[in-house]
């Protein structure tokens, strides 16, 4: 038996003990919700959660609760746009008040719908008169243009594979130069290599200066690493990879600077590993200059939302700063970024974007239009929030948000005709010169039909037909 002594010890140990395990535990628990607090979806509420933007004034906090986060059942925005000096603000407009669609019918319906316009035939665009392929490549008078592909010495074979197919497609027949743009100098091999891929067009070389690619000094690092960490932790893809983070500020704001791009307006991107479908019977870049189109695209998607958390409500907050209103074109296609029905959640966790955006792996663009103040002032605050970094803000979304506020939507062309593929995505229309995909075919994994915001842009933005002749 224990003396009182003993007992009175054996007591007190068992007490502090039991203390020391409780205090263990409740750190444990503080530090989970603290880990997680930036990305849980149970840290909103209602409203977005403005301890992102700790600078945010208590005006634009308000400004974005207006309208923000509200699901389509309570939303009754019926002005789609106010632009004025600080009060700048995007509604999405329901227009099927009284027919309340599910999600799943909404993405029913859009699958179905696509698939249809996929599947019903149709030729060239119709609103320019289209310039065929030359008799003689070599005395052509080309559109101001090159075919653009940033790639690492590493991916020589799979930009090659992109190559061979898009010679096939249209550049065999046009001839445009090419430039290859790299962080690093382009080893011997890889450029010996690529010139039997090229054929006969033109091909330049670039090494990106450093102070365009790599993260500014600006960056905290210390707070970088814990953002990376917790989007690792959240399967965010390309999470803790700086290359990614850097190719995607490259991409959005840097790349129309590059000093050998000066001489060109348009630019074809082109990736490793992409398909073309479709033998291209005119000149895609006299088209773009006929029409004076500012960005082409083929496919379009919703993002990974929690990559992107504060890239619109820091729009906005840019966009409600001093006369930046002005750059808002009145007649941009704002309603496909703030449409909050198919992917509801992805909504709420971009503070109001609804993350649709032409996929910009394939990009036909003009760069005088990136050059612009409109574009450029943006992407310098953009670039001044540190979200390259702090988040994994891509390039696509940047782009189309871009060209979504500064441009008139008659400016953006879908390339309905163009077939191509990006894994896991298409884009395959049923026309007389595509071949080897399936027409009306999203994804390869049907499941992801519930990404594809094409018909919201169509549709909600109102984007005019111009393949078939009314
Ligand atoms: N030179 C260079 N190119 C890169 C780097 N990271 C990505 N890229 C290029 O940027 C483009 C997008 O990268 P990719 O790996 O295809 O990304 P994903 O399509 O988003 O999965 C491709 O053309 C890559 O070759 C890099 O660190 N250096
Ligand atoms: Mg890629």
């Amino acid at each position: 038996m224990f003396t009182l002594r003993k007992r009175k010890l054996l007591y007190i140990i068992l007490t502090v003990t039991a203390l020391f395990l409780l205090a263990i535990h409740s750190k444990l628990i503080n530090h989970q919700q603290l880990a997680s607090h930036d990305w849980s979806l149970t840290s909103f509420g209602e409203n977005f959660d403005f301890s992102y933007l700790p600078n945010l004034s208590d005006s634009l906090k308000n400004t974005y609760n207006r309208w923000n986060l509200k699901s389509s059942s309570d939303s009754d925005a019926s002005i789609a746009s106010i632009i004025e000096p600080n009060n700048v603000q995007f509604n999405f407009i329901h227009k099927n008040k009284k027919k309340k669609q599910t999600r799943e019918e909404i993405i029913e319906s859009n699958s179905k719908r696509y698939a249809e316009l996929m599947n019903t035939e149709v030729g060239k665009p119709q609103d320019a008169s289209l310039i065929p392929p030359p008799e003689d490549k070599h005395q052509y008078k080309r559109a101001n243009a090159t075919i653009l592909a940033l790639v690492r010495n590493s991916e020589m074979s799979k930009i090659g594979q992109s190559i061979r197919r898009f010679q096939k497609s249209f550049n065999g027949k046009f001839n445009y130069p090419y430039t290859f743009i790299n962080d690093e100098p382009f080893t011997e091999r890889f450029k010996q290599k690529i010139v039997k891929y090229t054929e006969d067009a033109p091909v330049e070389f670039v090494t990106i200066k450093p102070e365009a690619w790599k993260k500014p000094s600006s960056i905290d690092e210390t707070k970088e690493a814990q953002a990376m960490q917790v989007m690792y932790d959240h399967n965010i893809a390309y999470a803790k990879q700086g290359s990614y983070h850097n190719m995607c500020r490259f991409y959005s704001g840097q790349f129309y600077n590059v000093p050998e791009l000066q001489k060109y307006k348009y630019y074809w991107r082109i990736e490793p590993q992409v398909n073309f479908y479709t033998d291209v019977t005119y000149d895609v870049f006299k088209y773009m200059e006929t029409t004076g189109k500012i960005y082409g695209f083929t496919v379009s998607l919703y993002d990974i939302e929690e990559s992107i958390k504060t890239l619109w409500p820091e729009t906005l907050k840019y966009l409600n700063t001093g006369d930046n209103y002005k750059y808002v074109n009145p007649n941009g296609s704002f309603q496909w970024l703030v449409e909050d029905l198919q992917n509801p959640q992805k909504t709420k966790i971009a503070g109001g974007y609804s993350t649709c955006h032409f996929w910009s792996n394939f990009e036909i663009g003009d760069m005088d239009f990136f050059r612009s103040d409109a574009y450029n002032n943006w992407f310098k605050y953009l670039d001044s929030t540190g979200g390259f970094y702090y988040e994994r803000w891509g390039d696509a979304p940047v782009h189309s948000i871009g060209v979504s506020l500064f441009a008139d939507k008659s400016k953006i062309h879908w390339f309905r005709d163009l077939g191509y593929n990006h894994d896991p995505y298409y884009n395959c229309a049923n026309t007389p010169f595509t071949s080897h995909c399936v027409a009306g075919k999203f994804s390869r994994y049907e499941h992801l039909n519930d990404q594809n915001c094409l018909m919201n842009w169509l549709e909600y933005d109102g984007i005019k037909d111009v393949y078939t002749r009314n």
